[in-house]
């Protein structure tokens, strides 16, 4: 690949082609996805912390759109007021320097010990009492910054001893959570929607909704629906053993997916929060084809940090990747689209039998009675191989680029 020009910042060299991320692109990064600082369960920060202002510059400089943040990414969980407000205004400065914007915030609900046990799902009411306090303040500082999407990732709502806790009052407690701070919203009148995300394990030995179904199912039975929907992450899914797209799929589908927490990770593993695309580049054009077909209009938030071997420039590089990296895919996506030999098998596969439509979708009497006078030759049906293999081919061979 010859580049036409390269872009330059902190003494390094970055490249501007036709997959450099535009602001039209809505790619997103958290302060604490590219702020982190490589620390491990077994190791010491490999790096020194980026101060937000430096990082919303760099971000920007490389093409992303916005930049999201847990309360505590930005304003220290013991600033005094003052303290905070001058954080938050030369914050504020440096996203209009740099037109960036802040599509997204959260809560930390999981890094100070109070929250050793849960914040909504804690068995203490006074701890419950102050997460819901916490929470409604990072909802100000978001509004504050204009995010108009709120996460719910509930790192520590769960357990290792599973006697300690009722699992049913459990999901009873967040949903008193969650529908206690839609009322703060509306009250506020702040115009912002929630998104909720699971994660099956980690930190925690067992989380409560481990997947995105499980947050599906739950949000029907809150007060407001329509008030929230789901953050699907790639790594979360796949540390369940699921498949990512089909899931995203069902959320899309009920108009539900609100945000998206791009990265990757392998099969079997821990969070392992790797640059998008890293590792399983089917699955991830799979769902960059889903996203693109379905007109998914969100932010894509990558929800991944630098390998820990990295100094800050890796970590640009990083997020460079992950930008890339989408768009290449999505690049992919028209060649697909495009190939006749791939559109021609579509085309058959998609225009087998229609005078049978007519036998499904709504039920009526009068065609269930037709339906059953049928005499169908199941075997003669089974007989004819479905092609599958030769198209699955194509596909393999045109990501690998040779078609
Ligand atoms: C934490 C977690 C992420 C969540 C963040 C939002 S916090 O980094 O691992 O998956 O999206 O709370
Ligand atoms: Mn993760
Ligand atoms: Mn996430």
């Amino acid at each position: 690949m010859v580049y036409d020009f390269h872009l330059k910042f902190e003494g390094e060299i970055f490249m501007a082609d036709a997959y450099m991320a535009k602001k039209e692109d809505k790619f997103s990064f958290g302060l604490w996805t590219v702020g982190n600082i490589g620390r491990d369960p077994f190791g010491d920060p490999t790096r020194k912390p980026i101060p937000p202002t430096r990082i919303v510059k760099n971000l920007s400089r490389l093409g992303a759109w916005g930049i999201n943040l847990h309360d505590n990414d930005l304003v220290p969980i013991d600033a005094t007021p003052k303290g905070r407000n001058q954080i938050v205004r030369d914050f504020k400065k440096a996203l209009e320097d740099h037109d960036m914007v802040v599509p997204m915030a959260t809560t930390n609900t999981f890094t100070h010990p109070v929250f050793r046990d849960g914040g909504f799902t804690s068995n203490d009411p006074k701890v419950r009492a102050y997460g819901l306090q916490k929470i409604m303040r990072s909802i100000d500082l978001g509004a504050e910054l204009g995010a108009k999407i709120y996460v719910f990732w509930g790192g520590r709502e769960g357990a290792e001893c599973n006697v300690a806790k009722d699992p049913v009052e459990a999901i009873k407690r967040y949903r008193d959570g969650i529908n206690y701070l839609c009322r703060y919203v509306r009250d506020q009148k702040y115009g912002m929607k929630f998104a909720l995300e699971a994660k099956p394990n980690e930190p925690r030995a067992d989380m409560y909704f481990p997947t995105t179904g499980h947050y599906l199912a739950f949000i029907e039975t809150l007060d407001d629906p329509k008030m929230v929907g789901v953050n699907p992450e790639v790594a979360h899914e796949h540390m369940a053993g699921l498949n990512f797209h089909h899931g995203v799929a069902q959320a899309l589908e009920s108009g539900k997916l609100f945000h998206i927490d791009l990265n990757d990770q392998r099969f079997g593993r821990y969070d392992q929060d790797f640059r998008f695309g890293s590792e399983d580049y089917k699955s991830a054009f799979l769902l960059v084809k889903l996203l693109e077909e379905k007109k998914y209009r969100g932010p894509k938030h990558f929800d991944a940090h630098a390998f820990r071997t990295e100094d800050e420039k890796g970590v640009w590089h990083f997020a460079e990747g992950c930008m890339r990296t989408y768009n290449i895919l999505k690049e992919k996506v028209r060649c697909f689209q495009k190939d006749p030999e791939i559109q021609g098998i579509l085309a058959e596969i998609a225009g087998q039998n229609p005078e049978f439509e007519k036998h499904l979708g709504k039920y009526s009497r009068k065609k269930a009675q037709a339906l059953k006078r049928i005499r169908f030759d199941i075997d003669g049906m089974a007989k004819k191989g479905l092609g599958f293999e030769r198209l699955d081919q194509l596909l393999t061979e045109l990501m690998l680029g040779i078609r």
